[in-house]
């Protein structure tokens, strides 16, 4: 059971996270780490009691290689959005990190200087082990910070993977740094990150070959992006994030976007990060349902068959989901607890 677990006092940590406490939000986002059971309440509460529909919260997601600036990028953002009065909430996610101190103590030296501000508030992510974790982990505390009312929530994540890269896609806006000289950089962009950019940064733009990069840049924009009538053409924008240079021009671009994104548009990407979230709560369910099937079917025999070439994988895949499902009726086809993702693997 986890420290956490302990002198819960839910009703109340729900208020004071609604009221802006930094105690409780972070309490609440530690929850949401651990995939805690007390979530299914939390969330319900967070429900029940939420903003309007579609909130006042415009998430921005921020992506890239390692290195390239994308904390930087977030602190003088956090200046910017400051500057005009709004609050903002940011998570910090390093999924190669197994702990959120350590790895992103760089994060946190490079958003100091926020650390008093009470409009801000700033959050280190680790999602110890299981990647699938992030889908629903992220969404989860974007949620929490919606709900104490910030009115901007910016992720950043290490865009070097599929998932990493899909968490930052599923923000209401999408930014993708990259910085001159990194060849790595245009090698991660293959991977998929040019498909969930709305606005490009090429960031470092005081170092040799900024042009370059951006003109290669808008080259594979131009062919990755198929432009339909009244449709968004992402920009490619230089900065200095270190100085604040091309700071103004960025929040101009998402601001543009966020206006373009209205309507139908905003509401399929909500959509779509909510059915992620979704997803990945029936997955973890599944691979728990499935690690507590005893006795019943073993996915080690059923791999040991397959293996053996005595079973094809789609017979096994039905004889695992089939018991599973048997499982869930003796149960009473409730879902007991949300299963603890993060401890799987
Ligand atoms: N020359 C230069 N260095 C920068 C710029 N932006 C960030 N840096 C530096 O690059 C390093 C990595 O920045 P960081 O924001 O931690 O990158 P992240 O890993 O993408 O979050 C730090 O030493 C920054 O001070 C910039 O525009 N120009
Ligand atoms: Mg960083």
């Amino acid at each position: 059971v986890p420290p956490t677990a302990r002198a819960l006092d839910l009703p109340a940590l729900v208020k004071q996270a609604r009221a802006g406490r930094p105690r409780s939000l972070a309490r609440l986002i530690s929850l949401v780490e651990d995939a805690h059971p007390a979530l299914r309440e939390v969330m319900a509460a967070l429900t029940a009691t939420a903003a309007p529909a579609g909130g006042g919260t415009t998430v921005i997601g921020l992506t890239g290689p390692p290195g390239v600036g994308k904390s930087t990028t977030t602190s003088a953002l956090i200046t910017a959005f400051r500057a005009r009065g709004q609050t903002v909430g940011v998570l910090a996610v390093d999924p190669s990190s197994p702990f959120s101190g350590g790895a992103l103590l760089g994060d946190r030296i490079r958003m100091h200087e926020h650390a008093l501000d009470e409009g801000v508030f700033i959050r280190s992510m680790a999602t110890r082990g299981h990647l699938g974790g992030l889908t629903r982990s992220t969404p989860q505390a974007v949620r929490v910070l919606a709900a104490a009312g910030y009115d901007l929530v910016l992720i950043e994540t290490v865009g070097v993977g599929q998932s990493e890269i899909q968490i930052a896609g599923l923000a209401d806006t999408t930014v993708v740094l990259l910085a001159p000289g990194m060849g790595d950089g245009i090698q991660a962009v293959k991977a998929g990150i040019l498909e969930v950019g709305d606005v490009f940064v090429v960031n470092k733009a005081d170092r040799d070959g900024a042009q370059a990069t951006a003109r290669d840049l808008r080259h594979m924009i131009g062919l990755a992006h198929r432009l339909e009538p009244g449709g968004w053409r992402p920009p490619v924008l230089p900065t200095v994030a270190s100085t604040g240079s091309g700071i103004a021009a960025l929040v101009e671009a998402l601001d543009r976007h966020r206006t373009w994104l209205t309507g139908d548009r905003l509401a399929d990407r909500r959509g779509r990060r909510a059915g992620a979230e979704i997803e990945a709560l029936v997955m973890a369910e599944l691979r728990a349902r499935v690690g507590r099937l005893r006795p019943g079917p073993r996915l080690e025999d059923l791999a040991a068959e397959v293996v053996g070439g005595r079973m094809d994988p789609y017979t096994a895949a039905d004889i695992l989901l089939r018991a599973v499902s048997a499982a869930g009726n003796e149960a009473g086809g409730e879902c007991v607890s949300v299963p603890n993702d993060n401890r799987e693997q």
